[in-house]
């Protein structure tokens, strides 16, 4: 008995399986009721008592190596399996497409909005001089955003930050190029900020600057009027309120008739029918004759909205933290054809 014992656990350990119907097949042999472990523990009986004790041991190692080899050749056949199903080139194409951020659509959006009426695009540094985020802007030397509190600076005299907004660009345009300009800049930008569902330290904007001889409020006006009617529908009123940019002198802030309520009041435009989507204005004269453009002969508007804001208004969505998450349970909820 111990040899026939000793010459299974030799077939037992030899045993290779192509397939799972091969492992079965060993598996029915060893193990079932009428298999050959069955067969072993009923001739136990037969088994001298002096041999029992040896003769046991040797049956329990025969079946554990039963086990172990079902386990491990189990193992290894799911494995092969699984490479082969990854494998296989001619098995349909399945994985399932992107879809683009929310805020690239909206920004692909806008910037075909402004294309349509001959704007360009410009692109510019993130990394900039104080010249043309600040002073260029007729931000004067006391201004609160040229604070380490509101800004965040890489090297101290002379003064290197990120960018602020992204006039700096249009600034670097106006150097670089002659009247007239028509451009829209969008891009990240950097303020010191608390992370809130309202603010966050990087959001994107597209700011736009328009400078021609005879460039009047009325084309600000009719030009901003335009681009709400575009992106938030035909039925979209605006108003215009005063307000103040060092850049820019009139000034002014933008409201839309409330995209969700359509002006009848709701919790989104906290029940005045009206939401803010940007800032405007028309370039104040120092801001030209800062870039070398003569400000007796050419006027100039500008307008800056932030990317997120617009976002969150035309798709209803609550928290800006989302925007920098990269849930796909909410990135796969926007599809777009831009
Ligand atoms: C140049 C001169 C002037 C761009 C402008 C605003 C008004 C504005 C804010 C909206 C929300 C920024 O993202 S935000 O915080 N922007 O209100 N931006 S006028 O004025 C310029 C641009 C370039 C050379």
């Amino acid at each position: 008995m111990k040899e026939k014992i000793g010459t299974l656990l030799d077939d037992v350990k030899a045993f290779k399986a192509e397939n799972i119907e091969q492992l079965e097949a060993f598996r029915i042999k060893y193990l079932s009721k009428k298999g050959v472990i069955a067969a072993l523990f009923a001739d136990f009986r037969n088994v001298v008592p002096e041999h029992r004790k040896e003769i046991g041991l040797m049956m329990n190692g025969l079946k554990t190596a039963v086990q172990d080899k079902i386990v491990s050749l189990k193992e290894s056949l799911e494995n092969i399996t699984e490479t082969a199903v990854k494998a296989d080139l001619s098995l349909p194409a399945s994985a399932p497409l992107g879809t683009r951020h929310p805020l690239s659509i909206v920004r692909n959006d806008i910037i075909d909005i402004f294309s349509r009426i001959g704007f360009t695009v410009s692109e510019g540094p993130e990394i900039e001089d104080d010249f043309h985020n600040f002073s260029a802007l007729n931000f004067p030397a006391d201004h609160p955003a040229r604070d380490m509190q509101d800004t965040f600076f890489i090297e101290k005299d002379p003064d290197i930050a990120l960018r602020t907004h992204t006039s700096s660009v249009q600034v670097r345009v106006m150097e670089n190029s002659n009247p007239p300009i028509r451009t829209i800049s969008p891009g990240r930008v950097f303020r010191n900020e608390a992370i809130s569902a309202r603010a966050h330290c990087i959001f994107h904007q597209v700011e736009g600057l328009y400078v021609d001889t005879d460039v009047s409020f009325a084309d600000l006006k009719q030009t901003l009027y335009y681009f709400a009617k575009e992106l938030f529908g035909e039925h979209t009123k605006t108003r215009f309120r005063p307000s103040y940019f060092p850049f820019t002198e009139p000034s002014a802030e933008m409201d839309i008739s409330c995209n969700i309520c359509g002006g009848k009041g709701c919790n989104i435009c906290k029940y005045t029918g009206w939401v803010e989507i940007l800032g405007c204005g028309m370039v104040d004269p120092n801001v030209l004759d800062a870039c070398a453009i003569d400000s007796i002969k050419y006027t100039g508007f500008a307008f800056g909205m932030g990317v997120e804001r617009i976002t969150m208004l035309k798709y209803q969505i609550n928290d800006l933290r989302l925007f920098f998450e990269n849930d796909v349970r909410f990135l796969e909820q926007f599809k777009s054809t831009i």
